[in-house]
């Protein structure tokens, strides 16, 4: 076992099980180990690395920034903030946006945006407003969004936990349709969901949801932070609804690879809600993180990311597909979110994922059965050729051992 591996477990929290494997350097879609290895990176930091790693154009934007004026909190202006939000309103069509750091801040900030809407201009019963999530959501780890979990693990041992979250099965209108009361704020959900195995509900399923939440004057509250910004062929998910929802969720592939950069944004009528003193964070907004999420979306625009989401996931999952390995039970996903469902009667993801680490690719599991295909969206063709050639060979390995 290397040195870092055994201080990393002696110092730091076991929150983890990382497979053992040391990592130094990124540029684009490859990793290097501290023996000097190569790897493909399938896992992109859960998405947020879509611009591949390090990438020239947002190390520059950060550099350049860094060198100028990186932290001020908002207790002033700044001006790197407004043009970020203005291009990211633009690019979802939503009114106003309120900036975070991380996926799970910008989360929570909807949920207190959903019920003081519920509150102050729906007119629900103070103290007794409902956010409906679904079955195996993942929206963060704080004690609200882990009181929305289905996942035992998330939960346990971390209780009480603050009421006021219904869950219903995904992919379920009538469950829907059957869990909105008057007190009903919003409806939070993945428009795919990530952690839950890559499950893409059926088409029209969003849509439908949208309508339903409409009818009943209930926000619905789309939380892209993995599916977004290109990751699944569209720049947002709910895209390929057609859907605008009336909050969303953004975060990961924000900050360019580089730092965290997350953001609620909004309807003005739901904004409008937070006055000042309201809600806030240190980091919030800060012009540094402002500059790269900027570059990051004009690298998004320049490098054609999105289209390349499409295109490439298209062809990825139909050689997965081809690859008529009798230990997979479904390939399934949307652009470069992809997720190969392992049978656990013949082998476990993680068998999957230790022997490509062997070859040189690295993937993560997800819910045991789910070995895990969204590489940056930089990634070439070629690349994903070099990938399914290992990908073979484990498969095949594995199903004659
Ligand atoms: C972990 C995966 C999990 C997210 C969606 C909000 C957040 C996430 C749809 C919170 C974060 C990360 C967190 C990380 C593993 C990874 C993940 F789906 F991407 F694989 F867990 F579900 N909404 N997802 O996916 O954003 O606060 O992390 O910035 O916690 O183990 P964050």
């Amino acid at each position: 076992m290397t040195d870092s591996i055994e201080l990393e477990q002696h110092y730091c929290a076991h929150n983890y099980a990382p497979l053992p494997v040391v990592l130094v350097r990124g540029e684009g879609v490859y990793v290097w180990d501290e023996s000097g290895k190569r790897y493909l990176d399938m896992m992109s930091a859960y998405s947020a690395v879509s611009h591949g790693h390090c990438h020239p154009r947002l190390v520059r934007a950060l550099t350049e920034q860094a060198q100028r004026l990186a932290v001020v909190s908002r207790a002033f202006y700044s001006d790197r903030l407004a043009p970020f939000l203005q291009r990211i309103c633009a690019l979802t069509g939503q009114d106003m946006a309120l900036p975070m750091n991380t996926g799970a801040e910008a989360v929570e900030t909807a949920i207190k945006a959903a019920r003081k809407w519920a509150y102050t201009v729906k007119g629900v019963t103070p103290e007794r407003a409902e956010i409906i999530a679904c079955d195996g959501n993942f929206h963060g780890r704080t004690l609200a969004i882990v009181a929305m979990s289905s996942e035992l693990q998330y939960r346990e041992g971390f209780g009480p936990f603050p009421p006021g979250f219904t869950r219903i099965p995904y992919g379920d209108v009538a469950a829907l349709e059957e869990a909105i009361t008057p007190n009903t704020a919003a409806f939070l959900v993945e428009p795919i969901q990530g952690e839950g195995g890559i499950i893409v509900p059926r088409p029209g399923y969003l849509a439908e949801c949208a309508r339903l939440c409409k009818r009943h004057d209930v926000l619905l509250i789309c939380d892209e932070i993995q599916s977004g910004l290109g990751r699944t062929g569209a720049m947002l998910a709910c895209e390929h609804e057609g859907v605008k929802p009336d909050g969303l969720v953004l975060g990961k592939a924000l900050g360019g690879g580089l730092l965290p950069v997350s953001v609620f944004l909004a309807r003005r009528d739901v904004m409008e809600v937070f006055h000042p003193g309201d809600h806030g964070s240190t980091f919030g907004g800060n012009p540094l993180a402002a500059a790269v999420a900027l570059a990051a979306l004009e690298v998004l625009n320049e490098e054609r990311l999105v289209q390349r989401a499409a295109e490439l996931g298209a062809y990825f999952m139909s050689k997965l597909s081809a690859l008529r390995s009798p230990l997979v039970r479904e390939v399934r996903g949307k652009g470069l979110l992809i997720g190969m469902d392992m049978d656990p009667a013949k082998v476990s993801a993680r068998a999957v994922c230790e022997a490509l680490m062997q070859r040189g690719v690295l993937s993560k599991e997800t819910h045991d059965t789910v070995v895990r295909f969204a590489p940056p969206l930089v990634i070439t063709p070629e690349q994903i050729d070099d990938a399914l050639t290992q990908i073979r060979a484990v498969l095949q390995d594995l199903a004659a051992g």
